[in-house]
C-alpha cells in the first residue's frame, strides 16, 4: 500500500516540475525575443551564404524533430503501457507474503535482445546521418567558393581584444598596404560577394555575422579566407564568437550594407585624409589635446605624424608580432580618421548617435546625427570603466583621469570633425 501511494505522489510532483520547466522555457523564449532590436539572428538569412546554411539547417531540423517525437513517443508509450498499475500492485501486494508488492512470479517476461529491432535502429540512423553528411559536405564546399574576381574588393579582418579592424584592399591585393582602415563597421556594397581574409593580432577570435554567413576563426599568424554577401542594404549585427578574454561579450561589430552608388561615395570619403586644423579653426584645441594624449595609439591619417618605429615602441603587446605594413594601421587602436562617419564605437557596444542611426542614411549620420555625447565623453574619461580591460592594463584604452572637462569637450569637438 505504502509503495503505491508514494508512487502517486511522485507522479504529482513530476507534473508540477514539468509545468515549472515549461513556464521557465516559455519565459526564456519570450525574453530572448525582445532582448535586443538587432538580435544576432541566425534564422532570418539576409544573403546567399546564410541562405545556403539555412537550406541545410531547416531540413535537418525537420528530420531531428521527427526523430525526437518518434523516440520520445516510443519511450512514453512504453512507460505508460508497461507501468505498474496501482490496482494491480495492490492486488499483488495483498497476495504476496513478502513486503514486496510484486511477487517474483508476477514480473513481466524478461527478454534479452531483439536482432531485428537492433538492426533497424542501427541501420536507419546510419543512413540518415550519411545522407545529412553528404548535404553538409556539399554546403561546406559551396560556402568556401569565391566567385568574386581577383581584382575585386577584398577586406582583411583583424580581430583583437576587443574590437575589429577592417583593412580594405580595393584592388583585391592583400599583400600591399590597405587603401582604407576602419573599425567595427564593415561597410560593403549590396549584392556583391566580399571576400575576407580573417586574422588576429593577439588571441583566437571568431568572426560571425549570422545573417550573412557562418563563423570563421581569427587565429594569430594565420589568415582564413571567408566570404559574405547581403541581399538588402541595412545594418547586420555580428559578434566575436570565440571566448577571447574579459570583454569578449563586448566585441561586437556591424556589417553596413550600402547600395552601389552610396558604397562608391563612402569609399571616396574614406580615402580622404583629415586636414590638420589651423589655430582658430573649430576643433583646433581638441586636436592639440589629441596629439598630446591620444596620438601615440590612434592614427588620424594626415594629422598624426606616424613614425611607425616610435609608435610600435613598447606596443609589442598590442601588435602581437604582426608586421605593420601601413601607416594607416596603428597596430594598437582604431584608426580615427573617419570616426564620425561610423554609427557605433568601442566594439560596437555604444551608439555614436542618439537617434537610432539606421533611420538616417548611413552617409549622413555625421552631419544629421544627434551625438551620443554621454557615452563618448564617459569613454574618453575612463574607458576601462565602460569596458573592462585585462587586469594588467595591456589591452584596450587607458583611462585619462588627468584630462579636465574642458579638454574632454574640446576632444569631442575635434573627434566630430573627423568625418
Ligand atoms: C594606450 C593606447 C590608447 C590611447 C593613449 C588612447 N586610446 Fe582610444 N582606444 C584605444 C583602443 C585599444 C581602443 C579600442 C578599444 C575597444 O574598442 O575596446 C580605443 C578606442 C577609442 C575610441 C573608439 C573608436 C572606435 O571606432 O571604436 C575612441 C573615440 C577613442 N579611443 C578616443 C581616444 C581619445 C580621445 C584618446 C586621447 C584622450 C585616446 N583614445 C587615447 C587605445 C588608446
Ligand atoms: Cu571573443
Amino acid at each position: 500500500m505504502m509503495g503505491a501511494r508514494t508512487r502517486g505522489r511522485l507522479g504529482g510532483r513530476f507534473w508540477r516540475r514539468l509545468r515549472l520547466v515549461l513556464i521557465a522555457l516559455g519565459a526564456a523564449l519570450a525574453l530572448t525575443a525582445c532582448a535586443d532590436e538587432h538580435p544576432l539572428d541566425t534564422l532570418t538569412e539576409a544573403g546567399p551564404d546564410a541562405q545556403e546554411i539555412n537550406d541545410l539547417f531547416f531540413p535537418v531540423l525537420g528530420v531531428a524533430i521527427v526523430v525526437f517525437f518518434l523516440v520520445q513517443g516510443a519511450i512514453i508509450y512504453m512507460v505508460m503501457r508497461y507501468r505498474v498499475r496501482r490496482r494491480e500492485a495492490a492486488a499483488a501486494a495483498a497476495d504476496s507474503d513478502s513486503d514486496d508488492f510484486y511477487g517474483d512470479e508476477d514480473y513481466p517476461e524478461q527478454v534479452h535482445g531483439n536482432l531485428r529491432l537492433e538492426l533497424a535502429w542501427t541501420i536507419i540512423p546510419t543512413i540518415l546521418l550519411a545522407v545529412i553528411s553528404v548535404f553538409t559536405l556539399i554546403s561546406i564546399v559551396e560556402l568556401n567558393e569565391v566567385t568574386a574576381a581577383e581584382d575585386d574588393l577584398r577586406v582583411t579582418v583583424v580581430g583583437q581584444q576587443w574590437w575589429w579592424e577592417f583593412q580594405y584592399h580595393l584592388d583585391g591585393d592583400t599583400s600591399t598596404p590597405p587603401d582604407i582602415v576602419t573599425a567595427n563597421e564593415l561597410v560593403m556594397p549590396v549584392r556583391q560577394q566580399v571576400p575576407l581574409e580573417i586574422t588576429s593580432r593577439d588571441v583566437i577570435h571568431s568572426f560571425w555575422i549570422p545573417q550573412l554567413n557562418g563563423k570563421r576563426d581569427a587565429v594569430p599568424g594565420r589568415t582564413h579566407p571567408w566570404v559574405i554577401e547581403a541581399n538588402e542594404p541595412g545594418r547586420y549585427m555580428g559578434q566575436c564568437t570565440e571566448f577571447c578574454g574579459l570583454s569578449h561579450a563586448y566585441m561586437r561589430m556591424y556589417a553596413v550594407v550600402l547600395e552601389p552608388a552610396e558604397w562608391e561615395e563612402w569609399v571616396q570619403g574614406q580615402m580622404v585624409d583629415a586636414a590638420p586644423l589651423q589655430p582658430g579653426e573649430p576643433g583646433y584645441d581638441g586636436q592639440e589635446v589629441f596629439l598630446a594624449n591620444c596620438a601615440n595609439c590612434h592614427v588620424v591619417n594626415g594629422v598624426t605624424d606616424v613614425d611607425l618605429d616610435d609608435q610600435l615602441d613598447g606596443m609589442d603587446d598590442y601588435a602581437g608580432g604582426n608586421t605593420i605594413t601601413s601607416a594607416l594601421v596603428a597596430g594598437a587602436a582604431p584608426n580615427l580618421t573617419h570616426l564620425a562617419s561610423r554609427t557605433t564605437f568601442a566594439g560596437s557596444i555604444f551608439e555614436l548617435y542618439e537617434d537610432r542611426a539606421e533611420r538616417i542614411p548611413y552617409l549622413e549620420v555625421a552631419v544629421r546625427g544627434d551625438l551620443n555625447r554621454g557615452d563618448l565623453e564617459a569613454w574618453i574619461r575612463d574607458a576601462p570603466d565602460r569596458k573592462a580591460n585585462d587586469a594588467d592594463g595591456a589591452r584596450g584604452m587607458t583611462a585619462f583621469p588627468g584630462l579636465t572637462e574642458g579638454e574632454i569637450d574640446a576632444l569631442v569637438e575635434y573627434l566630430m570633425t573627423l568625418r
